[in-house]
């Protein structure tokens, strides 16, 4: 995620540096040293992205992990005998992203790694939750497809088609599949693409829009596809755009196509014409994980809303000014060891203006430790786009949610996966029912089933028609196997593509 966002793991385990002690005493004139530096080292951070407290990782994670890879972001490669991991030699890293020379004085550097080391603490403290995952919910009954992946399973993506009550999922592997379900989730077609299948843009019945990744696995390939899926003749033609960088969402823009063009190093959100061109960037950043189309300002025409989550982490709005001009604002920021990896737009105290629904739980960067701040949060708007946190549970790794009335009392409920649970600790955070219980709060359940894949996508729609909302849920057993024994990850291998999670209220 970012399996878009997943798996820039490789590259924590290749960052290199010192030992790791920890509960060392630390001279006082180096705490000195750090007191005097503070307002440069925020300075030089600041000038790349949200400056991130000392306190939001532990000294070891600052120092291994994150610290060398930002030295060589500002161009130190090496010092005092450590080298640090780039991917400068990598010859489709576009230029700009590593520095020639350095950025910064290497005394500076060393003055940085200083201050972390001191002021950080030794480990982060622990999750904190006002109300536990109670008992399991009794709203919903899991069903498992009889077909299985030959292999472990990797589902890409599940999407409900609830007008056909079908199910469409993506396959990855040793062969790419869109694969589509009947409502019993036994195989109705399969269609073979050239890359992960990662979102499905339905929109236009005749047509759908199939956004094939390229390369999963983080690197700074541009070998992802837009194609146009003909569902009545189960096939696609040439690609409608060819040569994407890691492209995890598109939409259809009129006759455009909005893309998220998530890449690594680099990357951006664009809109192509018709014929393929590029014919507006509207923000050129990597680590566009969601976007959606929204009329925000309630004039008639669709606005966009984005979220990046590599690095810069944030919402932005892009309000539709007509003739293909977009407006840039930005709505929220997060910090970039947040992990950002969802968000929906939902009135949720129904005052009239759309409020931010949003999870973080990215953990496979270069800070790969359980974060208490990992979780989801509710940030109500005040009217004039101010947002205010009203709400947040904490769940290690969240990745995805879907808010629905799912007891049909009337409130939004909530359904929550966790693709980097706390598999050891505390399984059950991987999927968790919300009941909402008025008045911004929510009962947390468990859902069965909720150790028998390793969830990383999901959605919810009434797939058998009678009248409830259902969720399906898909497996990505691969990836890193943080926090999580040995029989959970072949548990998750040998497990199921995709599960339905059926609901009893009707
Ligand atoms: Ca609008
Ligand atoms: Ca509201
Ligand atoms: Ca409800
Ligand atoms: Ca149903």
């Amino acid at each position: 995620m970012r399996y878009p966002i997943i798996i820039t793991l490789l590259l924590s385990l290749m960052a290199c540096g010192g030992n790791k002690d920890s509960g060392e005493v630390i001279d006082e004139a180096l705490v000195k040293q750090a007191d005097s530096v503070e307002a440069t080292v925020k300075a030089v951070c600041s000038s790349c992205h949200m400056w991130v407290p000392p306190d939001k990782l532990d000294k070891y994670t600052w120092k291994e992990k994150v610290l060398p890879v930002m030295a060589a972001k500002m161009g130190i490669y090496e010092l005092d005998g450590a080298t640090f991991y780039s991917e400068k030699n990598d010859p489709k890293v576009p230029a700009g992203i590593y520095p020639e020379k350095p950025t910064i004085e290497p005394d500076l550097m060393r003055k940085i790694i200083n201050y972390f080391n001191v002021k950080a603490p030794e480990t982060l403290p622990a999750q904190q939750r006002n109300v536990p995952i109670g008992e399991e919910t009794r709203l919903f009954d899991a069903m498992i497809p009889s077909v299985q992946q030959n292999g472990p399973p990797i589902a890409t993506f599940v999407k409900i088609l609830p007008d056909k009550q079908q199910i469409m999922t993506g396959i990855s592997g040793a062969s790419n599949q869109l694969v589509v379900l009947n409502k019993d989730l036994s195989a109705k077609w399969i269609m073979d693409v050239p890359s992960a299948p990662v979102w499905c843009d339905i929109s236009n019945a005749n047509q759908w829009l199939l956004t094939c990744m390229g390369s999963v696995f983080p690197n700074n390939d541009k070998s992802g596809q837009l194609l146009g899926v003909n569902p009545a003749t189960q096939k696609a033609g040439l690609p409608l755009l060819d040569k994407l960088a890691r492209p995890v969402q598109a939409h259809r823009l009129g006759n455009d196509y909005l893309v998220n063009n998530f890449g690594h190093l680099a990357g951006d959100l664009s809109v192509y014409n018709a014929k393929g061109e590029v014919s507006k960037i509207l923000r050129k950043e990597p680590g566009c994980i969601r976007s959606m189309l929204f009329d925000w300002n309630k004039d008639g025409k669709k606005d966009v809303l984005a979220m990046f989550a590599q690095g810069v982490e944030g919402i932005y709005l892009y309000t539709n000014k007509g003739n293909g001009n977009y407006e840039e604002r930005r709505l929220m920021q997060f910090l970039p060891v947040n992990g950002s990896s969802w968000f929906e737009i939902e009135d949720v105290n129904k005052d009239g203006h759309p409020d931010i629904v949003y999870a973080c739980g990215d953990n496979a960067d270069y800070s790969v430790i359980l974060k208490p701040y990992h979780g989801i949060y509710i940030y109500l708007n005040d009217g004039k786009d101010n947002f205010r946190q009203s709400w947040f549970y904490p769940i290690n790794g969240a990745y995805r949610f879907m808010l629905r009335d799912f007891d049909m009392d009337g409130d939004l409920d909530m359904v929550s996966i966790s693709f980097f649970a706390d598999y050891l600790q505390q399984p059950e955070e991987a999927l968790v029912y919300f009941e909402n219980t008025g008045n911004l709060n929510f009962k947390p359940f468990r859902i069965k089933g909720y150790n028998i894949g390793r969830w990383l996508t999901m959605d919810a729609g009434d797939v058998d028609g009678d009248g409830d909302e259902d969720v399906v849920l898909g497996n990505f057993s691969q990836g890193p196997q943080s926090f999580m024994s040995t029989d959970d990850a072949a548990r998750f291998a040998k497990g199921t593509p995709l599960i339905m999670l059926v609901n009893r209220t009707k």
